[in-house]
């Protein structure tokens, strides 16, 4: 039984798995490499995955979920992007950081502090990005959000997606923020990979508006996953190989 917020009914797992299935199509198509992962079948949050990693050219840091039910899935996933070769950090805090909170933006990257999130746990992420020369900052995750990316995207380097809730916050001073249209808001979630922004079906007013701002929009079903307050974000670690200040060739 996966978490969810409100009980709206048990997702089907037949579909869950189709609407999965068309996830990684979608990530395929807009020009990503993706690895699928076997299932750990004694957490049924793990396809949230994006919660237990966060993963950077220079490393993948192992994160540590606030919820009780999902502390153990870290440590699993990590020994597994191990053993495929990616150079692991682990998780050195007592606190607690889900990779839900945690937007990169091309110039700074904002944890939201959360139910799920602690004060801590966002230090502890800071001393590891800072050293890989990420500016990092903490910021508030609106009351009864799950996630700061719950709520929000980066559309471009100047550009974030955001519902209105939050697109008056102060944390976006510094970015054009699209507020999402009313009555949208599980639209705020959406990713960009390449030129591609993947967005959750069913919200016309957005996939309008973002078609109107020049982007290149695909929708996928998320019907399934959403009933246990999951999104597009979270099923998915991306990252690309190129690191933020590569260290210089020896005698250049
Ligand atoms: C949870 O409550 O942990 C899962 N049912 C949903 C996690 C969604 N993760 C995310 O938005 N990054």
């Amino acid at each position: 039984m996966g978490i969810r917020a409100v009980d709206q009914g048990t997702p089907d797992f037949g579909r869950f798995r189709d609407e999965h299935d068309e996830y990684v199509k979608a990530l395929r198509k807009a020009g990503l490499t993706v690895t699928v992962l076997d299932a750990l079948e004694t957490f049924p949050d793990a396809v949230f995955i994006e919660d237990a990693a966060l993963c950077l050219p220079e490393g993948v840091v192992e994160l540590r979920p606030g919820a009780p039910s999902r502390t153990g899935e870290a440590a699993l996933l990590a020994g597994t992007l191990a053993g495929l070769g990616y150079e692991v950090v682990h998780c050195g805090s007592k606190g607690f950081i889900e990779g839900g909170d945690i937007l990169m933006t091309d110039s700074e990257t904002l944890v939201g502090l959360s139910q799920r999130t602690n004060r801590s746990g966002f230090e502890w992420l800071r001393s590891i990005l800072r050293d890989w020369g990420y500016p990092v900052r903490a910021v508030r995750t609106p009351e009864r959000v799950l996630h700061f990316k719950s709520d929000c995207c980066v559309l471009d380097s100047q550009t974030i997606l955001a519902t209105e809730r939050l697109s008056g916050a102060e944390c976006f001073a510094s970015f054009r923020v699209l507020p999402v249209p009313a009555g949208e808001e599980a639209a705020a979630n959406c990713v960009r990979i390449n030129d591609t922004i993947l967005m959750p079906a069913g919200f016309p007013a957005t996939a309008e508006l973002l078609a109107r701002e020049g982007y290149a929009v695909e929708t996928v079903a998320v019907s399934q996953s959403s009933l246990l307050d999951g999104g597009l974000s979270c099923m998915s670690l991306r990252w690309n190989n190129r690191k933020k200040n590569p260290k210089p060739k020896p005698g250049a």
